[in-house]
Parts: C-alpha cells; structure tokens; sequence
C-alpha cells in the first residue's frame, strides 16, 4: 500500500494515528526498530532443534526471516504495535467444572480476531501511508513475524513466563497486530519484565508445558493439541485435556496483571451464548453442514469438523458421564478415522465392561484403518 503525500511531523502524525487507534478500539500504537536482537533468533532455534513446535512445520520453515523482519522487508525501518483487548467480563475457569460441557477458548467465542483486527490494521495504515507517502505493510499473525518480542520492544507490554505478551493495564488477554513500514518514526521505550517471583501461569499448566519459565513445549500445550495437531491426541495426554475442546486459557486467566483489564468493549468479541458451555452430547453430533453453520465467522471453523470433533470425544471420555456412552457409540460408524479412534478410547473410558466388549466385537473386526485398531486394542476393558 503507498501513497504520495508530504510529508508531516512525526509527534503530530503520532497523536493522529493514536487518535484513530482508539476509535477503532485498538491500543495506541507504538514504535520500534524493524529488527529483533540476536537472543531471539537464539531462542527461536533452541525451541526448533528441540522439536517443540511439533507439527507446525511452517514455524520451522524461514527461522532467519521470523526472528528478524527486516529480512521478511529489508526497506522496513519501523515496527508499529498495536492490539486489541478481548478481556472476558469474568474469569472463566470456573466454566471448567461443567464436565459434560465443553470449554471453549475465550478468544474463539466469537468472531475471528484475524479478520477483525487486519481490517482495523489496514485503516491504520491507510492513514499512516497517506500522510507520509512511505509503504506500509500489516500483519496478524499470518507472516512470519514475531509479534510478541517485538511488541515487548515497543513497550506494549512484556512476554510473561508463559510467553504471552502481558501489559500493565490490559493484563494477559490482548491480541497483537503489526505494522511495519519504510517511514522512519521516533522509537518508543520498550517494556521491562513485571513476573517477579510469581509462577501461577507455570504452576496451573494441566499438561506441564512449560520445561522452564519463559519456555513452552507447545506439543504439551493443549492449544496446540486441540487446534494445530492434526491426527489422534497422544494417549498419555488426553487425561490431561478435560473439556477443553478449542484452545485453553489457564496460564492467562491466572495473571495477576488481569486485574487491571476492563472487559472487552469490542462486541465482535463478546461471547456467542452458543458457545459458552456447549453441551458435548450435542456436538458430537454435528455432521460437516451443521459445523460449518455453527462456527461461520469463528476461528474454529478453520480445524475442521472432524478435528473438532476428535476434540469434543476426548472430552467427552473425560466426562466421568456413563450416560453419553449412546452419543459416542453413534460415532463408532463415523467416516472419519480421526472421530472413530477417539470415539473407541472415549468409550473405553465410560462403558461398562460388558458394553465395551459388545461394542468391540461388532465394531473392532471390521475396522480397516490402523491408528483405529491401534486404539481397540489399547482400549482396556
Ligand atoms: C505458534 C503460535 C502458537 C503456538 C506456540 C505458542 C508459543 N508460545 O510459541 C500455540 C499453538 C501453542 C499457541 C497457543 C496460543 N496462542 Co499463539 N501464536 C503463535 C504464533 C503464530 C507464533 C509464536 C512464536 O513465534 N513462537 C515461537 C516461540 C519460540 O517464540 P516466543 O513464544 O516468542 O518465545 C519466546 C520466549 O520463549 C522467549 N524465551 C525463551 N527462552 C527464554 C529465556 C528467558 C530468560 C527469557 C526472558 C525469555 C525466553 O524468547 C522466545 C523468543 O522471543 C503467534 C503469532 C506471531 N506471528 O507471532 C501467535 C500468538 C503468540 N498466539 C496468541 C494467542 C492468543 C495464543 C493462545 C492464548 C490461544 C489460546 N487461548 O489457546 C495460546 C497461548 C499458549 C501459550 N502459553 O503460549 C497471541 C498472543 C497475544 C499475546 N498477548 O501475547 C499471538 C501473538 C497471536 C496474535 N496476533 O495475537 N500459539
Ligand atoms: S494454554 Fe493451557 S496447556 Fe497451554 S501452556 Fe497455557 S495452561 Fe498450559
Ligand atoms: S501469571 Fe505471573 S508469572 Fe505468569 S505471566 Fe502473569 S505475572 Fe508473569
């Protein structure tokens, strides 16, 4: 995007572009240098090598453009940081209790932040391009950029040891977009860490994702698990998950930070009813016409129903619910293999012996898929 314009000075262009940014419900945005320091492409290529991105190859693919955008745009000479807040009105981990409930990620109760905030980004941008007449470009969390240390230079906040960005007054739930363009602007300070001795995001982690402070094992985390990792949920793990069927918040909900935060006032990040304590029995039942309606606009609507649905069986096997054993035996016959292997270990989980091993033997002899069989002959019972 570009524009020819003069060019005006930087402080008055500043408070023009933080103006607009408030009345599109953005945080002021804040300037930085279009580069990282050398210790975050170190920590990139440590996370790397260890393999913790697990399946997300694309993370692994242009590390030497990700930890440095100047490489992505080497006519960049600013970063712009800006977010959105999507603070809920009250903690939701106590949604957690609800077993026969599936949890859903405050951040995917309604629309896509994606759509949302690029929108917001371009108009922002829009304006900086027109009053300088310099190229920007924006983006949110599409590219490889590394949005939370540069947001941390910027001073929007710092990354937490859970690794999010956390800001003084808006807490840990802040989404995160970036401008970055060939105009050179003042910088801002960057942010300093504010964890101090606290560990309540490490300590309440289900799966134990955290090999250290500041570090995350993402194969562990179940955000990863439930929306990144494409085939069966690894075994020792799905225990672990509860009812959380689409992201997880623990570690952000904890922060102390949270207690400055209003609640959102953007409304496309209000909670859709629908999807706030979804009952599990109802979902398993969603074919692909019924998924694709209940989730237009949403996040989730990207993994896919049968992801999705992988998800909602692990849950519902760890409902402690004997009752929904119906719902799942429905989904032994599923066309997809993901939703039959988690349909076996949930029912493993829930049934009697005796209606676990007539299911078994109707169903297991005629299985042709291997992760499928892999799973009736775990299951014990
Ligand atoms: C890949 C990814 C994931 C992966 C991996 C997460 C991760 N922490 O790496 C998974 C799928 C697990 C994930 C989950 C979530 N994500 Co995500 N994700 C991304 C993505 C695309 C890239 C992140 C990345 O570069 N990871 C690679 C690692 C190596 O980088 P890093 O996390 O910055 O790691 C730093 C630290 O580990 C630190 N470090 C390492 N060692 C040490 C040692 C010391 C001493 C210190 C001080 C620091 C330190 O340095 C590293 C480099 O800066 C970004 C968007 C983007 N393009 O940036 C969104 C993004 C980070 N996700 C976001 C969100 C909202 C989430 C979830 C909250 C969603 C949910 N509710 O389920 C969870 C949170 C889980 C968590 N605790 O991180 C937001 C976070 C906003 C914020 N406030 O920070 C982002 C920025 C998207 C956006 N545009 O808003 N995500
Ligand atoms: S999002 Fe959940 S599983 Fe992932 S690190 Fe945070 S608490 Fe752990
Ligand atoms: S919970 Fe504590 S340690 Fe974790 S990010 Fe918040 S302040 Fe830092």
């Amino acid at each position: 995007m570009t524009a020819a314009a003069p060019a005006r000075p930087a402080g008055r262009l500043l408070a023009r572009l933080r103006e607009r940014a408030l009345r599109l419900g953005l945080l002021p945005p804040r300037v930085t240098d279009a580069t990282l320091p050398p210790e975050v492409a170190r920590r990139l290529a440590t996370f790397l090598e260890a393999g913790m991105h697990g399946a997300m190859g694309w993370l692994a693919r242009t590390p030497e453009i990700r930890s440095d955008p100047s490489r992505l745009w080497p006519e960049a000479r600013s970063a712009l940081l800006t977010g959105i807040s999507y603070a809920p009105p009250a903690d939701p981990l106590p949604e957690l209790a609800a077993r026969d409930r599936g949890y859903i990620s405050v951040y995917a109760r309604n629309r896509d932040y994606h759509d949302l905030l690029k929108g917001r980004l371009k108009e922002l941008a829009g304006l900086l391009a027109g009053a300088t007449g310099e190229a920007v470009k924006v983006f949110v969390d599409t590219a490889p950029v590394m949005e939370k240390p540069l947001a941390q230079r910027a001073g929007l906040g710092w990354q937490g040891k859970h690794t999010n960005l956390v800001s003084r007054t808006h807490g840990s739930w802040l989404f995160l977009g970036v401008i970055l363009t060939t105009a050179e602007l003042p910088r801002d300070p960057g942010e300093r860490d504010h964890c101090g001795s606290c560990r309540r995001c490490l300590d309440i982690c289900p799966t134990g994702a955290f090999p250290a402070p500041y570090r995350l094992d993402a194969r562990r985390c179940i955000s990863y698990l439930t929306i990144e990792h494409p085939g069966p949920i690894p075994r020792a793990l799905r225990p672990l998950l509860g009812n959380r069927i689409y992201g997880c918040d623990d570690c952000l909900a904890v922060c102390p930070w949270n207690k400055f935060a209003a609640a959102a006032r953007e409304i496309g990040f209000a909670a859709r009813p629908e999807l706030v304590r979804p009952p599990l029995a109802d979902l398993a039942r969603l074919d692909d016409p019924g998924f694709r309606r209940l989730f237009a606009g949403s996040p989730i609507k990207r993994i896919g129903r049968d992801r999705f649905l992988r998800n909602v069986l692990v849950a519902i096997g760890n409902s402690g619910e004997p009752g929904l054993s119906g719902v799942v035996e429905e989904r032994l016959v599923d066309p997809s293999p993901l939703v039959r292997g988690a349909a076996v270990w949930a029912l493993g989980r829930l049934a009697e012996p005796s209606r676990f091993a007539s299911a078994r033997a109707r169903f297991a002899p005629a299985e042709t898929d291997p992760e499928v069989r892999s799973e009736w002959a775990a299951a014990h019972k």
